[in-house]
């Protein structure tokens, strides 16, 4: 067995053997979705990003290229690529192009800097790193020279527009390709949202990928007439996969990407490219609602918009079916697998009131309590599950997934949830070490070893608090070795280090102890109320 493969968990072969049996898993990689794709809907759009405007045909061309100027730098089958491209259309074009040569990516995201991109470099042991010379303001390739400083196995940068020092993605030589993949392989490695001190590679084989591809786009009621609004970074799961940007190619639609989700921005290209469905984050939706009430513009082809990511309240889900008078499918997912939607033909009170149902009829729920004891229907506990195209082992996390995993391949997905009498899920909370910032994660524990680095830290805790706008911000509670430490060191020291923005406390307080809990642990929850309770008393005074 390869190094790589023993990092990997497979499905039990009787569970495999089933999602076969039963039609879930098809056999079909996506290199060979994708020729199919431009054997059937060529002269279609597939791809509107900007200026470039790309058919189906269009992109399998470019995939082509690239996966033979990847293959003639020497890059083959089962090496680790970090991509860490911004919206457009060439970020398909790669990824397409190494699925073809069964070379995996890494899906980093464009908020992503040193510390995050090294350690993705060094614990996939990546050969290449993929970015855009420049964008957002940020020259990707000053970090790319710190990332292959430190990571010794990095043997490619390629960068697309101005390269500097390093290989034009538009320029390479020409190579041929090798032995295309096996369904079953590895496709790529999705990243978790994470709660540990390290984040985790999620590997997800064509197989299970692609049948959640199908799923989503039938649930969706996708087609070669849809056009799907890609505002969302384009490698998370939520975009990619939800039905994202991939559903939409399996439904040989158009795919519309901006790097802009702004309402001056987006609403105009919505009317221009008759946009149908488009997913957004919950802080979105009242910037969308605000400003279409203002300018009033034509988003007449709007008939879905997906909201997910993190919690949704209903008085706002209520909101935007009133305001835009499109259907809103609520969206609970995860990039280890499992997702919940909403359907179309739901009632009102589903749609408003609940995170929707799984794709699958085989994908299992379990709704436990603190000693895995299955809970009474209805009841709150946390969320277990299992199915063909959830994951059963993170990458190269022995340890971790130990915990992460029940004995029987559940994946434990750390949220708190009920289940309706309908099988809808309702998510309650969270157990996880987990800060949602607005969609974006933060594991409290990453972002706490950073800061017990630092030596005028002598311990450390960071906490969920709420906010108006992202529904939860992140609060560190520092415990201080000289009274001297300012909260803008701490915050200039991470930003040094090069975390991605989001991660940065939004809140620092000093305590000179922590709450503990029975058995002497920091009782985060007290915490907690602690932030709140200040908060509230800053605004009454305010
Ligand atoms: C999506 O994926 P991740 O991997 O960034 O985050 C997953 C976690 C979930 O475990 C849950 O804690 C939270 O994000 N979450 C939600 C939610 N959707 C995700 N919490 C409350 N309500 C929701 N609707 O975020 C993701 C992946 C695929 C589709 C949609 C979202």
């Amino acid at each position: 067995m390869s190094d790589f493969l023993k990092h990997c968990t497979p499905w039990p072969e009787a569970l495999a053997g089933e999602y076969r049996r039963k039609g879930y898993w098809r056999g079909q990689t996506f290199s060979a979705l994708l020729d199919e794709r431009a054997e059937q809907y060529g002269e279609r759009l597939a791809v509107v990003s900007g200026q470039t405007r790309w058919r189906y045909r269009d992109l399998a061309a470019e995939a082509d290229r690239l996966a033979r100027g990847f293959s003639a730098l020497g890059i083959g089958p089962k090496d680790r690529v970090v991509v860490q491209l911004p919206n457009c259309a060439e970020f398909f074009a790669v990824i397409f192009a190494l699925f073809r040569m069964g070379a995996l990516p890494v899906f980093a995201l464009p908020a992503h800097r040193k510390l995050e991109i090294s350690y993705f470099c060094q614990h996939a042991e990546a050969v290449a790193y993929i970015i855009a010379g420049q964008h957002g303001g940020f020259d990707y390739r000053n970090l790319a020279s710190e990332v292959k400083a430190v990571s010794p196995g990095l043997q490619h940068v390629l960068v697309l527009g101005d390269a500097g020092p390093f290989t034009a993605l538009h320029d390479l030589p020409d190579g041929t390709l090798p032995a295309p993949p096996e369904a079953s392989d590895v496709a790529f490695f999705q990243l978790s949202g994470g709660s540990t001190g390290t984040p985790k590679l999620i590997p997800r084989t064509h197989d299970d990928y692609i049948y959640s591809l199908r799923g989503s786009a039938e649930i969706c009621q996708l087609s070669p007439e849809s056009v799907y609004l890609c505002v969302l970074p384009a490698g998370h799961n939520f975009a990619l996969s939800s039905p994202g940007s991939l559903g939409v190619f399996y439904a040989g639609g158009t795919v519309v990407l901006s790097n802009n989700s702004s309402p001056d921005h987006v609403f105009p290209l919505i009317a221009a490219e008759r946009v149908s469905v488009t997913a957004l984050v919950p802080p979105l939706v009242p910037v969308w609602l605000d400003a279409a009430a203002s300018l009033k513009p034509d988003l007449s082809s709007l008939k879905v918009v997906q909201v997910g990511g993190a919690r949704f309240n209903s008085e706002m889900a209520a909101r935007l079916v009133r305001e835009l008078g499109c259907t809103l499918q609520q969206v609970f997912g995860m990039a280890e697998g499992l997702v919940n939607y909403t359907r179309y033909d739901d009632s009102d009170a589903l749609v408003l009131h609940t995170q929707g149902r799984p794709i699958s009829p085989d994908d299992e729920i379990c709704v436990v309590d603190d000693e895995d004891q299955p809970l009474p229907a209805g009841e709150v506990g946390h969320l277990l599950t299992r199915g063909p195209y959830t994951i059963h082992g993170y990458y190269r996390a022995a340890e971790h997934n130990a915990r992460s995993f029940t004995a029987d391949g559940f994946y434990r997905t750390g949220d708190l949830v009920r289940q309706t009498a309908e099988g809808y899920l309702v998510v309650e909370g969270r157990a996880k070490d987990q800060i949602n910032r607005g969609g974006e994660k933060i594991s409290a524990e990453e972002v706490e070893h950073l800061l017990l680095a630092h030596q005028g830290v002598a311990d450390v805790a960071i906490v969920a608090m709420p906010d108006a706008f992202l529904g939860e911000k992140s609060c560190a509670f520092v415990i201080r070795r000289d009274a001297s430490l300012r909260a803008v060191e701490l915050n200039a020291y991470l930003r040094k280090l090069g975390i991605a923005a989001y991660k940065i406390p939004d809140r620092i307080e000093f305590a000179d102890a922590f709450p503990k809990t029975g058995v002497g642990k920091v009782s985060k929850k007290i915490l907690r109320q602690i932030i709140e309770q200040r908060l509230l008393v800053a605004s009454q005074s305010g």
